[in-house]
């Protein structure tokens, strides 16, 4: 039993490695094993390329051992045609008798099926072995599946005395609440998601350019609020250098082919109709990076899955007072000296 754990840790350790590339993906890892022997391994490293079991299969040298091994994968395999053909499929056709297998997949195109069609071949199929971990690794790919909407990372910083910024800013230069530390790691937080989203007072007071500059990775779609479309042409978000979704209650041309509109109906549940908007398009996650009226409306609405919080050292005595969150039950906290994480364990 502890074997098995080890291999499905392996998985779940090789499907990290797709962390952020992976949309609108889950990442996957998989293991084969031969006689107590690792002879396999692979993971799903992006959207439309072999899922993990392809890549893990073609990685095993003596391909007649498959028919005495064992595949361990952190996701069901799949039963259908997507953009891939099924793992299923590669599994009968390569002999590999037993499949141990993390957790079910809730894409509603395999759900089940991929097991069910392994084990009408006869295959031995094991299922839910580090099961919370495997969901867990897929927090965003389960949550866009299951609640049809992208999985909500609130993240904001605010001084000791409780605000995200002072009254009136200034012209020279930007306030730091953060330090240099916490700025790279917003970065590798970006990295990590399909999207980032900002309300118009962020956009026109920071002229963000909401990318990944100071780690390595791709950058996220921006989602960007503009309700009487007040922001200036000449910001950032308008420069076209990665995909860009303008909410506004009336679309604007514009030529950019990175750029579009989605025009809503500020006066109704804002909140909701945008996660809808954000679902037809496929995006699976979004770390809401201000300000903080932005952040509050998904707060008030109960729309939000984990809040990054960084407390900085300064006072600002008045200011733009921090969103305000009331922790209930059902939370996990991490605390360290100026970060606290916040994550809700609903389901
Ligand atoms: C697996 N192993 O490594 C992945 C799976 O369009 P496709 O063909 O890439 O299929 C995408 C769906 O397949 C995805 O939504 C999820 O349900 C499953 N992903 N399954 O067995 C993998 N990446
Ligand atoms: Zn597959």
């Amino acid at each position: 039993m502890e074997k098995h754990t080890q291999y499905m840790r392996r998985c779940l350790e090789l499907a990290k490695n797709g962390l952020g590339t992976t949309y609108p993906n889950p990442m996957v890892g998989s293991v084969i094993v031969c006689d107590g022997k690792i002879i396999g391994e692979g993971w799903h490293k992006k959207s439309g390329e072999p899922h993990a079991e392809v890549n893990a299969v073609n990685s095993v040298k003596d391909k007649s051992l498959l028919k005495k091994s064992t595949i361990y994968v952190s996701l069901e395999p799949c039963s259908h045609f997507g953009k891939t053909p099924p793992c299923c499929d590669l599994i009968i056709e390569n002999g590999i008798p037993n499949v141990v297998v993390g957790t079910v997949d809730p894409n509603k195109k395999v759900a089940g099926n991929g097991i069910k069609k392994l084990i009408e071949a006869g295959k031995n199929v094991t299922v839910g072995l580090l099961e919370a971990e495997c969901n867990e690794l897929n927090k965003r790919f389960f949550t866009f599946h299951k609640k049809k909407r992208p999985f909500i990372i609130l993240k904001w910083a605010e001084s000791q005395d409780g605000f995200i910024a002072p009254l009136t800013k200034s012209e020279q230069k930007p306030v730091w609440i953060t330090n240099t530390f916490s700025r790279q790691l917003v970065h590798k937080w970006r990295s990590e998601e399909q999207a980032i989203l900002v309300g118009t007072q962020t956009a026109i007071d920071d002229n963000p350019k909401l990318n990944v500059r100071d780690w390595t990775g791709k950058n996220p779609i921006r989602i960007v609020l503009d309700q009487n479309n007040r922001i200036a042409k000449d910001n950032h978000l308008f420069d076209n250098q990665s995909k860009t979704i303008i909410f506004s209650n009336a679309s604007i041309a514009i030529n950019e082919e990175n750029t579009t509109f989605e025009v809503i109906d500020f006066k109704q549940n804002l909140a909701e109709q945008l996660l809808n908007v954000l679902y037809k398009h496929q995006i699976q996650s979004v770390i809401i990076e201000g300000g903080s009226q932005t952040i509050q409306t998904f707060i008030d609405e109960n729309l939000w899955d984990e809040a990054r919080i960084f407390n900085g050292n300064c006072r600002f005595e008045t200011g733009i007072k921090a969103p305000f969150l009331a922790l209930k039950k059902n939370t996990s906290l991490a605390i360290t000296n100026d970060l606290l994480l916040i994550s809700r364990n609903n389901d």
